[in-house]
């Protein structure tokens, strides 16, 4: 049954201003650094927004149209993996992702959940010995239903605990069965609304108690996913406790669990935060903690988490540029965990989005890929803080100084000569590698 009737097999056509069911940039097999886009960039598609998502906000219902929602109940869940399996086919992602609810509806206790999940990855396990896609991730949805209102692992509530356990125990199942390159966490309500009321320090405890007690249990079974913590600063709580990166590295350190997880990271919640996405990406990879990314943007007028499909040239080139600099994502990859606008309801969007995030990643990584080439910011940050290469710096970075020596050293020196940090011309040169790179894809 073709659910994408109006859409054939998306290929690279170059050339084209304006944008249509083609790649413009995104050109699998093209190498770029020794790999190609397609080993880059390993784009995955996220199953709840492509496909359980229905364009409902605060005030309206569901606008999307969906060929696949004349069904309901197991039905759909079936509906759901023909056309994700017919858009992937048609995208030619390498990868997709979902969370356990997404994939099949809850029955009314976890045996009969378990059950429904069982039909539909038994379904899913078939489509994959045809097809190309793979699972980058796939991960417990612990935030939706009501039983979770305090948490799940946080939860004040012991039997939500369990619940948890239960739940995550069936997903690494899963992702062994399905052979998923990395297990997700994402502490949907992980965090609290108000210390009134609340037991941080147990809270943060127990978090990490279920932890330990995921990566016993995959070894366990022999799951060998890479473990990611994917952070995100509010929403829903007030307060989530993987704040942002630097803050679930700590959390990680100090319960002895940085051997065994790495971090997602999503662009909007990098914002949400307060950082950029780059500057996440940065502060994973100097840590050796880079796992996967959530390829998506925020708006910048808007405080929440609108899960925009990327676009924004800058942020998608500083991220490739992070991800070059880290030697590439590994087992990671590039989640679109993003969403069609709510007026941007029929099924072409969907590709129509997919095709400008591909496309805007593939640049970000040809321009990322020159600005290395051309040493446009190794060079200035290696001149930039060339007085630690000899003399009293060189003492710094090696350990040799201390505060009398440097005392000694600074004493009495009469004058400190600063050099320009020259913001604006690194930044008009960032224009023109993006302009240029832009103008050569759309001529090419
Ligand atoms: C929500 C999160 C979620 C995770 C997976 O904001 O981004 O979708 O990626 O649970
Ligand atoms: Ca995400
Ligand atoms: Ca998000």
């Amino acid at each position: 049954m073709a659910y994408f009737p109006n859409v054939s097999k998306i290929t690279y056509s170059g050339k084209q201003l304006k944008s249509d069911l083609s790649f413009n940039h995104y050109n699998p097999k093209e190498v770029v650094a020794g790999k190609t886009m397609e080993e880059h960039l390993r784009f995955s598609v996220a199953y709840w927004h492509t496909f359980t998502e229905a364009g409902t906000d605060p005030f309206g219902a569901g606008s999307k149209v969906r060929p696949w929602d004349r069904f309901s109940g197991m039905d759909l869940a079936k509906a759901r993996v023909e056309a994700a399996f017919e858009f992937f086919e048609k995208l030619g992602n390498p990868y997709f992702c979902f969370h356990d609810r997404d994939i099949a509806p809850e029955g009314d206790t976890l045996r009969e959940t378990n059950k429904n999940l069982d039909v539909i990855v038994a379904m899913i396990k078939d489509y994959m010995k045809t097809s190309k896609v793979k699972l980058l991730w796939n991960t417990a949805n612990m935030f939706t239903n009501p039983r979770f209102m305090h948490g799940a692992a946080s939860s004040c509530n012991a039997d939500v605990f369990a619940y948890a356990a239960a739940q995550v125990k069936k997903a690494l199942e899963i992702g062994k069965e399905l052979g998923a390159e990395n297990y997700v966490f994402w502490g949907g309500r992980e965090g609290y609304e108000t210390l009134l009321n609340t037991d941080m320090k147990l809270e943060q405890e127990n978090m990490s108690r279920f932890f330990h007690m995921a990566v016993d249990y995959a070894k366990e079974i022999g799951f060998d996913a890479q473990f990611l913590i994917e952070p995100k600063p509010k929403e829903p709580t007030k307060h989530q406790y993987d704040f942002d990166a630097a803050t679930a590295i700590a959390f990680l350190k100090t319960y002895d669990l940085d051997k065994d997880f790495k971090l997602n990271l999503e662009a909007n919640h990098a914002t949400l935060a307060g950082h950029t996405f780059e500057h996440e990406i940065r502060v994973a990879r100097t840590h050796g903690m880079l796992g996967s990314l959530d390829a998506n943007q925020g708006d910048p007028l808007l405080g929440w988490d609108t899960d925009e499909f990327p676009t924004d040239l800058y942020s998608t080139t500083l991220a490739m540029y992070e991800v070059l600099k880290n030697d590439g994502l590994g087992r990671g990859g590039l989640n679109f965990d993003a969403k069609t606008r709510r007026t941007s309801f029929t099924p072409e969007d969907l590709f129509y989005a997919h095709i400008a995030g591909m496309d805007s990643f593939a640049l970000g990584l040809k321009v990322a890929n020159r600005l290395i080439e051309d040493r446009v910011f190794d060079d200035f940050i290696e001149e930039r803080y060339s007085s630690y290469k000899e003399g009293i710096g060189a003492d710094i970075v090696s350990g040799r100084a201390d505060f009398k020596s440097l005392e000694n050293y600074i004493l009495d020196k009469k004058e400190i000569t600063n050099q320009s940090g020259r913001l604006e011309q690194l930044k008009n040169t960032l224009n023109h590698y993006i302009v240029q790179e832009a103008y050569q894809g759309a001529l090419a």
